[in-house]
C-alpha cells in the first residue's frame, strides 16, 4: 500500500510511537521557530530547562508582532530574545527583517524536515513541503532542547487540484473554499495534503498562502508536494542545494477525498466573525467600506504585493478609505523598492507599514467603530482588530486592492485583462538582518538582558487528589484564544508578564472574569465545542492557570489549546453527554474525586459532581500515558524536571 507524503515524512521523523491513526505519536523535529509575542515565555522555559544550546538543526527567533514601542516592554523583550538567542544557538531575526513565516519560507524552509513553531501559522511551511506545525511555546522549548514532539498520529485528507485558476481568482480563494466545506473545526486531528494536477499551476507563496490558512480548518498542519516549482523557489532564492522531490505514493491512501477544480474557483471572502463563513466577492460586491488593510503572514508574499502594485498603479484609492500596505519581509519590501512597485502604492496614497504583522494582531491600524475592514489576513474573530464592532472580511489581495480603489466591495474579475505575474529568476538576497548565534565556547561571555517587565512563568502544582471548586466562567462554542486571552496593542506589551495580562483574561466574554476566578481561588470553566482555536499563545492556559483554574470541561478542544493546557498542568475533559452542558451553570460547584486515580483508568471515563445541583455527570479524556504523567507532575516543565 502505498504512503502518503504527511506518512513518509512523519514516518522518517517516528521516534515514539507507531503510525496509527489516532494515537499519540512522537517526531524528531528539525527546525524551530519563535515569534516576540509567544517567544520571551518560550526562551524563559528553555532558559528554565538548563540545556546550554539547542540541539536541532536550526533555530530562529523572529521579532515580528510587538513591534510598536510604544512603552519600555517590547523593546526589553526583542533585547532579552536577541541575548538568549545569540547565547544558545539560535538564529536572531531582527525587528523590520519580516513576518516569521514568510521569512522562514524565504531564507530557512526545507522540503521534507519537521518545523515547529510557536505560533499557529507556522503551516506556512507546508508550502515547500515542510511537515511545519503550530505549538505552544513549551513545546517549542523542549524540541529546541532536543526533544521530542508528540502529536495526536493524523488522518490524511486529500484535497485533489485540478484546472488552472482564473484571472484575478486567488490561491486566497483556493484555501476560503475549503474553508467553506470543511469549517473552523474540520480539520481538527487531520493533515490537508493538496495533490492532483493543477498543484503544478500555483508557485510556492500561493502553496503557503493555502497552508497557512489552514490553521484556519483545525488542522494539525497542511502540505504540498516539493516539485520543479519548489526548485525554481529554492534556486531563487539561492538555496536549490536544499531541495529534495517528495510527493504522495500514486496508490496512497487516505482518509477523506475533496475535489477542486480551480478553474471554477471565483473571487471569496470570509464575511464576521468567523473564517468559515465564507461567500462570493461577487455577493458582496457595492458593500460601501472603509478600510483595507494589506499583508501579514497569509499574504504579503513578493507576487501578492506585485499584483497589488499593478492594481493600484496611476490611480488614488478611494476619499473614504484608508488602505494600509505591510510587505511580508525586507526581502519584499526591497524588492518592491529595487523595481518601482513600491512608488505606485506609495503614489496611489497607500500607507505603507513596516515588515510586520501589525494591523492582523491588532498592533494599529484599528477599523472606524462599526468601521468595515477588508483585509488580507486569515482571521476575523470579533475584537482582533481592535475595534468591537469592527466589521472584517478577509479576501485576496487582489479583491483588497480592487475594494480599495472603488470604495465598495468590488469584485476583482471587473478589473479586465490579467497580466502574466512571475516571480524573479533570483531575489535580492541579503540576510544581514538575520543574526547569528556565538559559538558554543562563547557562549559563557553572551549575557541575557532583561528588562523589569520580564516576570517569571507561573508555577504549577502536582495534581490535587481531589478537584472541589466553582464554575468561574461557563462560555458558549467556538471560543478562541483571543477571547482566552486578547492581544492588540495595550495587551501585548504583557506578555512577559502574566500577572499582568491576567487582568485581561477572558475579558471580551466577560469583565468580571479576572476577579471572580481570583476570588475563587480555585475554578472550573464550563465551554462549548472547539474551544480554544486559534492561536497558539500559551498565555491562554498560563493566565488562567495564574488565576486559579483547575479544569476546563467542554464539548471539545482545538489541538494546540488542549496540548498547552496539560503542559500547564490544567485538566482537560469533556462532556461524555453534551446534554449536561446545559445542566450546568457558572458559579455551581463541581467536584471530581480522586482525580488522579480515575485519569488513571484505561477507559478515559472521569466521574463529576455537580454539588449545588446535585447531579453527577461523566466526562471523557483521551490523555497518552505521557499525558497523564503531565498532569500528575503538574504540567511540562515540572514533568520535563522529573524527568531529567
Ligand atoms: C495570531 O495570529 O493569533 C498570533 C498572534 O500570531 C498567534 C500567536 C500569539 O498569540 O502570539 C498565533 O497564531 O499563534
Ligand atoms: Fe502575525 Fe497575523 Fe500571521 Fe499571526 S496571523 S503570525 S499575527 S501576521
Amino acid at each position: 500500500m502505498g504512503l502518503t507524503l504527511t506518512e513518509k515524512i512523519l514516518s522518517a521523523h517516528l521516534v515514539e510511537g507507531e503510525m496509527v491513526k489516532g494515537t499519540e505519536i512522537g517526531i524528531k523535529i528539525d527546525q524551530t521557530l519563535t515569534q516576540d509575542a509567544t517567544g520571551t515565555m518560550a526562551y524563559l522555559e528553555f532558559e528554565a530547562m538548563g540545556v546550554p544550546r539547542v540541539k536541532t538543526e536550526r533555530s530562529v527567533a523572529y521579532i515580528d508582532h510587538n513591534t510598536l514601542q510604544s512603552g519600555f516592554e517590547n523593546a526589553d523583550d526583542h533585547r532579552f530574545i536577541g541575548s538568549v538567542a545569540k547565547k544558545h544557538g539560535i538564529y536572531f531575526s531582527r525587528p523590520g527583517n519580516g513576518i516569521c513565516h514568510q521569512v522562514h519560507l524565504e531564507r530557512f524552509g526545507i522540503p521534507g524536515k519537521t518545523l515547529i513553531g510557536s505560533d499557529s501559522h507556522t503551516p506556512t511551511g507546508g508550502g515547500i513541503g515542510m511537515i511545519a506545525i503550530g505549538a505552544g511555546g513549551m513545546d517549542v522549548a523542549v524540541a529546541m532542547g532536543g526533544g521530542t514532539y508528540y502529536i495526536t498520529c493524523p488522518k490524511v485528507v486529500k484535497v485533489n487540484l485540478t484546472g488552472k485558476l482564473q484571472p484575478w481568482v486567488a490561491a486566497k480563494d483556493v484555501i476560503l473554499e475549503v474553508l467553506k466545506r470543511m469549517s473552523v473545526k474540520g480539520g481538527v486531528g487531520k493533515v490537508i495534503e493538496y495533490c492532483g494536477e493543477g498543484v503544478k499551476t500555483l508557485s510556492v507563496p500561493e502553496r503557503a498562502t493555502i497552508t497557512n490558512m489552514g490553521a484556519e480548518l483545525g488542522a494539525t498542519t497542511s502540505i504540498f508536494p516539493s516539485d520543479e516549482v519548489t526548485k525554481g523557489f529554492l534556486k531563487a532564492q539561492g538555496r536549490e542545494g536544499v531541495y529534495v522531490p517528495l510527493s504522495a505514493d500514486a496508490d496512497a491512501v487516505y482518509d477523506e477525498e475533496i475535489n477542486i477544480n480551480l478553474s471554477e474557483l471565483v473571487p471569496l471572502a470570509a464575511c464576521p466573525h468567523s473564517p468559515d463563513n465564507v461567500k462570493t466577492a461577487e455577493d458582496l460586491s457595492g458593500m460601501k467600506i472603509d478600510q483595507v488593510c494589506i499583508g501579514s503572514c497569509t499574504n504579503s508574499s513578493l507576487l501578492d504585493m506585485l499584483k497589488v502594485a499593478h492594481i493600484l498603479k496611476g490611480k488614488t484609492v478611494h476619499p473614504d478609505v484608508s488602505l494600509s500596505i505591510a510587505p511580508g519581509s525586507k526581502q519584499v519590501l526591497n524588492m518592491l523598492a529595487q523595481n518601482g512597485a513600491l512608488s505606485d502604492m506609495i503614489d496611489a496614497g497607500a500607507r505603507i507599514l513596516e515588515s510586520a504583522c501589525g494591523p492582523c494582531i491588532g498592533m494599529g491600524q484599528s477599523p472606524n467603530s462599526k468601521g468595515i475592514s477588508l483585509r488580507t489576513f486569515n482571521r476575523n474573530f470579533e475584537g482582533r482588530s481592535g475595534t468591537k464592532d469592527g466589521q472584517i472580511y478577509l479576501v485576496s489581495p487582489e479583491t483588497a486592492a480592487a475594494s480599495a480603489l472603488a470604495g465598495v466591495f468590488t469584485d476583482p474579475r471587473t478589473l479586465g485583462e490579467m497580466p502574466e505575474f512571475k516571480l524573479p529568476e533570483r531575489f535580492t538576497i541579503n540576510d544581514n538582518m538575520i543574526a547569528a548565534p556565538v559559538p558554543a565556547e562563547e557562549m559563557d561571555s553572551v549575557e541575557v538582558l532583561r528588562g523589569p517587565n520580564i516576570k517569571p512563568f507561573p508555577v504549577s502544582e502536582p495534581l490535587e487528589e481531589t478537584i472541589d471548586a466553582k464554575v468561574s466562567l461557563k462560555v458558549g462554542d467556538n471560543i478562541t484564544t483571543d477571547h482566552i486571552m486578547p492581544a492588540g496593542a495595550k495587551i501585548l506589551p504583557l506578555r512577559s508578564n502574566i500577572p499582568k495580562i491576567s487582568e485581561y483574561c477572558f475579558a471580551v466574554c466577560d469583565e468580571k472574569f479576572h476577579d471572580r476566578a481570583l476570588e475563587m481561588g480555585k475554578s472550573v470553566i464550563i465551554g462549548g465545542s472547539n474551544y480554544g482555536q486559534g492561536s497558539s499563545r500559551e498565555h491562554a492556559a498560563l493566565a488562567p492557570l495564574y488565576l486559579g483554574v483547575k479544569a476546563v470541561i467542554t464539548k471539545s478542544f482545538a489541538r494546540i489549546h488542549m496540548a498547552n493546557l496539560i503542559n500547564a498542568g490544567i485538566v482537560p475533559m469533556t462532556f461524555a453527554n453534551e446534554a449536561d452542558y446545559d445542566r450546568i451553570d457558572q458559579t455551581d460547584e463541581i467536584v471530581i474525586e480522586h482525580i488522579g486515580e480515575q485519569i488513571k483508568n484505561d477507559n478515559g471515563k472521569i466521574v463529576c459532581e455537580d454539588r449545588t445541583k446535585g447531579f453527577k455527570f461523566e466526562c471523557v479524556t483521551d490523555f497518552s500515558q505521557r499525558q497523564k504523567d503531565m498532569l500528575y507532575a503538574g504540567g511540562l516543565l515540572n514533568y520535563t524536571k522529573q524527568n531529567a
